[in-house]
This record gives structure tokens, C-alpha cells and sequence, in this order.
């Protein structure tokens, strides 16, 4: 029998073998994996243990277009030690031996979180929670230390709030932040080989949080503690807006000397879809593929499950989906073609299209405008995909829509405000085309229904982000409504981050809020309320304004 180390010798040559030999270019129809492989980066896909045991699709898909898996939830400390020393591996075993049986590396995920652990542990005193964080590790990491598809592991997982100080959970709470680099300490000692990582939301781009993220990897690192490896989860919305700086973050991270990873992509919008909304997300997910590919250090992408069939959005964001690349019956979707060519890298179109027609404005309403212009012709090679229409203003002109074709309705608009907006053409290489001629109109006034009024008041603030709570809703007319919408402004360089109790979509500086399915009735006299997370430049304290209620 072969000695574990002489396993691991052979398997790491195996590896290294792959590497060197030539990679033959990706056929244009080839799996993610072999253009991400061909990249020297994986794509990979979190996988649930129920539909790995009883979908044959989702076998086979997760089987040939990832090379690297996530266990959405098998290895987490419910799944692996419910009560205290009783150890269960049944899931995660699971889907190690998928990983195992398709050539894929396997991410663990996760050892230490304040979310889905036990009640035992979280009331054991400060001695006893410590060593059995430590012998959670080396149990669940030592178990896999000899596997080599097993190759790295979230220590801890989201151990900042939004506002980038410690997350004050029973963890810190019984601990102090010295559980931190217990447990990265305790994760090296159970496997010397794997990669150790720090994992969080909301970190993708250059914020508070994950400002703070960065000071501790840089603090953990110089005093010795084995931090090898930062994940950005990845879990972003169409409706509030992309990360532009994800490139630029991750080169922050890369220049501490760790390895960068995007681990739980998912690009949820507002259900149900269509082709405007794919077409965003598409680029979206083209985005950060492109960033990971531009960033030496960034090892891949792992998307939050692959189908919309098994996602955790819907159950957590009522009236949010679709955020995957696949649909609920297996079929491609716009995001998937974009991961795809992204990862096949480049394309030879360096031609943009044709500028578009001059948009013709019609429907005008108090909160939408439909427009329409003479299409553009892509003559490059990557054919047209699309267009964006902006809102002339100055310095910058926001975005306000995007569609496949030559005509959107703009909603979310302000009342009684005169817009100049253009059109740009975009190909499926990412050339922009010039802006078209601009077209003016106004939007008409307010409701003049009576019907509803809306008051926002700041419930908490800090340097660059504040929470409005409560919005109030009243209904001040004489009979009951069963619906409303409520409109208002963001301060320019604001932008939202989260919502409750309302469905927001958000347009430029424009923010629409409709009633969630629970509280849009109102009799005559009665009020409900919603609110909003913003994001800020530093200090700038400014507040929303202009609210509509209709
Ligand atoms: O919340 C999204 C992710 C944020 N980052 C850490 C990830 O570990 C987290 O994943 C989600 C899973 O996608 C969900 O599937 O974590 C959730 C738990 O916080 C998972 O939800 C749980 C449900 O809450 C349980 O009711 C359910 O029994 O999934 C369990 C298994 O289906």
C-alpha cells in the first residue's frame, strides 16, 4: 500500500504534468473547463447533495463544465459535527467522490461562521468553544488532508458586518478576535499543504468592509499567521449596480501576497427575466470573469450552484432569481455564452457597430418613456449585442437601460424632470459604438391621485453608508389601495446596497420601491413602511429626497 505522502507526491505530479503539457486552444464549443484550464485558472460550481443524488442533469452538467466544487452546505458545521464530537460525512463525502470521480478540485467550505453552527457550540464557555473550534478543524480538515482533490478551505467565514468592524457574533462575542488566528493556525496544523482562506459578502469592490478585510489579512500575515488565500463571495444584483473596481481589489489583495478567488458568484435580478435583464446579468457575469482573468493572482470563479432550479436567491429575496447560467430546465442562458467566451479569451473583433439612430420618444408618463431608434450593424465578426441608453448630465452619464433590440421602456423616472438620454451600441466583444444624437423629454407630473404619501428617516449612519428606516407608507386618500409605488432621488455617488419590504429597482440616481406581495394593501388611514441600505461617499450626508407616493 502507498505510504499518504508518497499518494500526495504522485498526485501533485500528476498535476504538474497537466500543467506542463501544451494546451491545445479550446475549441469554440468546448466546457468552461477546458478554456478556464487552458487560462491556468477553474471554474467552478457550489453543488447541493440532493439534487447531486437525484438529477442526472445536474450531474452530468456540474461533471463536464466545472473543474472545481464547492459544498453549498455539506461541510459546514450543522452538516459535519451536529452535536459535540459526533462527526457525520455523509454529504460532504459525497460530493468529494463526485469531485474526485470528474478531475475536480474541491473547496471547503466552511469551518468557522456564526451562521448554520450548532446551538452546542455556540453556549459553550470561552475554553471549551475554543478547543472545540480547534477540534472542529482538525477533525473536518484532517479527514480530507491526504485527498488531493482537496485543496483549500474557508477558515472563517464572514467575520465583518457591513460596516467593516468585527462582527460582534458569539464567536467574537466569547473569544475576542483572537478565534481568528486560532483557527487558521489550528487549519495548518490539520493539513500543511491546503490553502487557507478568509471569505466574505459585499467586499468586491473598494469599501469600508472590505477595506477592514484587507487590514487584517495584512496584519494576520505579518505577524505569522497562515493566511494564504481571500474570497469575495460574489453575490451581486443587476439592479444595484456592478463592482467597477473588482479589478482593481483584487489587485490590492494580490499585492499582500495572497492568492484571490471569486467563491459564490450569483447575479440575482428581480423575476421574472427577460432579455434586457439577461443581457445585464451577462455582463455582469463577463465582468468578473474578465477581472479574475486580468489578475495573475485570482486562482478562478466558483459560481453559487449553476442551475436556477437550486439557488438559494428566491428563499432569501422573495421576488428575486433567475441568477444563474443555466435555467430551471438545464438550458444555457445568456450568462453562460458570456462565461463561456470569456473564458475562451478574446475575440478578434476590434470593430465597433454602427452608431445608432437618433432615439424617438414616445409614452411619455410620469415615471416611464419608451424609445426607439434605427438599429446599428455589427460588421466585425462578434456580432451585436446590444445597447445601453444614457442620460446626458455632465462628467459622467449614467446608464439608464440596456436591451437587446432597437427599442426599451425607461421606468423608474422622476416626475416632472427633463431628460436628454442616447444611445450607445455595444458588440460581442465589448466594442462600444459612438453615442447617438440625444433626444429630449419630460416626464409628466406626480400622481395627483392624493392617494399615498411617503417620509424616509435615517435610522443609522456611519462614514460611507447609512440604513433608511423606516419609509413610511400612508395611504391619506378615502378609500383603500391595493398596490403602491413610491419614487424618489439618491444623492448623486450614492447608491443602494439592500432593501426590505419593498421591491426597489433603481435607474441612474431614480429609485422605484413597489409594495412586496405582503403589505400593499392599505385601508384608508393605515400605513406600512419599507427600507434601504445606501452606500455613501465618505461622509458626504446627504439624503434621499423627492418622494412620490403613488
Ligand atoms: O447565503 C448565501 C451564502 C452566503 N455565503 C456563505 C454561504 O454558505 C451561503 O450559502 C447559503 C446556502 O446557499 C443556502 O442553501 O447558506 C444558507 C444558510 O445560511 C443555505 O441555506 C440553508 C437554509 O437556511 C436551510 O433552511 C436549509 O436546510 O440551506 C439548508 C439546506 O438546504
Amino acid at each position: 500500500m502507498l505510504s499518504s505522502a508518497l499518494t500526495r507526491a504522485l498526485a501533485l505530479f500528476g498535476l504538474i504534468i497537466t500543467f506542463l503539457l501544451p494546451t491545445t486552444p479550446a475549441d469554440a464549443s468546448a466546457p468552461l473547463r477546458q478554456h478556464a484550464a487552458a487560462r491556468g485558472k477553474f471554474i467552478g460550481t457550489a453543488l447541493a447533495t440532493g439534487p447531486l443524488a437525484g438529477e442526472t442533469s445536474y450531474r452530468s452538467i456540474a461533471g463536464a463544465e466545472f473543474n472545481q466544487i464547492t459544498a453549498e452546505n455539506a461541510m459546514k458545521w450543522d452538516a459535519t459535527e451536529p452535536s459535540q464530537g459526533q462527526f457525520a460525512f455523509s454529504g460532504a463525502d459525497a460530493i468529494v467522490d463526485f469531485a474526485v470521480q470528474n478531475d475536480q478540485q474541491v473547496h471547503g467550505h466552511t469551518l468557522v461562521w456564526h451562521s448554520q453552527t450548532p446551538g452546542w457550540v455556540q453556549s459553550l464557555g470561552a475554553a471549551q468553544m475554543r478547543a472545540a473550534m480547534q477540534n472542529h478543524i482538525s477533525r473536518v480538515v484532517g479527514r480530507y488532508a491526504d485527498n488531493p482533490a482537496v485543496v483549500s478551505w474557508d477558515v472563517v467565514n464572514e467575520v465583518f458586518d457591513d460596516n467593516g468592524n468585527l462582527r460582534t457574533s458569539f464567536w467574537y462575542n466569547t473569544l475576542g478576535q483572537s478565534y481568528i488566528a486560532d483557527a487558521f493556525r489550528a487549519a495548518r496544523a490539520a493539513d500543511p499543504d491546503a490553502r487557507l482562506c478568509i471569505n466574505d459578502y459585499n467586499v468586491e469592490g473598494i469599501n469600508a468592509k472590505s477595506t477592514a478585510m484587507y487590514n487584517l489579512v495584512a496584519t494576520l500575515r505579518q505577524q505569522g499567521v497562515p493566511v494564504d488565500c481571500v474570497g469575495f463571495q460574489g453575490h451581486l444584483a443587476i439592479q444595484y449596480g456592478f463592482p467597477n473596481d473588482l479589478r482593481q481589489n483584487l489587485e490590492r489583495f494580490a499585492a499582500l501576497g495572497v492568492q484571490v478567488r471569486i467563491t459564490e458568484l450569483d447575479i440575482r435580478l428581480q423575476t421574472p427575466r427577460d432579455a434586457t435583464k439577461d443581457a445585464t446579468q451577462a455582463t455582469y457575469y463577463r465582468n468578473v470573469v474578465n477581472a479574475c482573468l486580468a489578475v495573475t493572482a485570482c486562482a478562478g470563479v466558483t459560481i453559487w450552484g449553476f442551475t436556477d432550479r437550486h439557488s438559494w436567491v428566491p428563499d432569501t429575496f422573495p421576488g428575486q432569481g433567475a441568477a444563474l447560467i443555466y435555467d430551471e430546465n438545464y438550458q444555457k442562458k445568456p450568462s453562460y455564452t458570456a462565461v463561456h467566451d470569456a473564458l475562451a479569451g478574446g475575440t478578434t473583433d476590434p470593430t465597433p457597430p454602427t452608431t445608432p439612430g437618433t432615439p424617438a420618444v414616445s409614452g411619455v408618463t410620469a415615471t416611464s418613456a419608451t424609445l426607439t431608434w434605427a438599429a446599428s450593424i455589427d460588421t466585425g465578426g462578434s456580432g451585436l449585442a446590444g445597447y445601453t441608453v444614457y442620460r446626458e448630465q455632465g462628467a459622467t452619464d449614467p446608464p439608464l437601460a440596456q436591451s437587446t433590440g432597437n427599442t426599451v421602456t425607461l421606468t423608474g423616472l422622476s416626475p416632472n424632470t427633463a431628460y436628454q438620454v442616447y444611445v450607445r451600441a455595444r458588440d460581442g466583444a465589448g466594442n462600444q459604438s459612438a453615442a447617438s444624437p440625444t433626444a429630449s423629454f419630460t416626464t409628466t407630473g406626480g400622481t395627483g391621485t392624493g392617494a399615498c404619501t411617503a417620509t424616509g428617516t435615517v435610522q443609522t449612519q456611519w462614514n460611507t453608508g447609512y440604513v433608511m428606516q423606516p419609509v413610511t407608507v400612508a395611504n391619506t386618500g378615502t378609500s383603500g389601495i391595493t398596490g403602491w409605488t413610491v419614487t424618489f432621488t439618491l444623492p448623486a455617488g450614492h447608491t443602494v446596497t439592500g432593501s426590505w419590504n419593498a421591491v426597489l429597482s433603481v435607474s441612474g440616481q431614480n429609485v422605484t420601491a413597489r409594495n412586496a406581495g405582503y403589505n400593499g394593501t392599505l385601508a384608508p388611514g393605515a400605513s406600512t413602511s419599507f427600507g434601504f441600505q445606501v452606500s455613501r461617499p465618505g461622509g458626504d450626508t446627504r439624503t434621499p429626497g423627492g418622494y412620490d407616493c403613488m
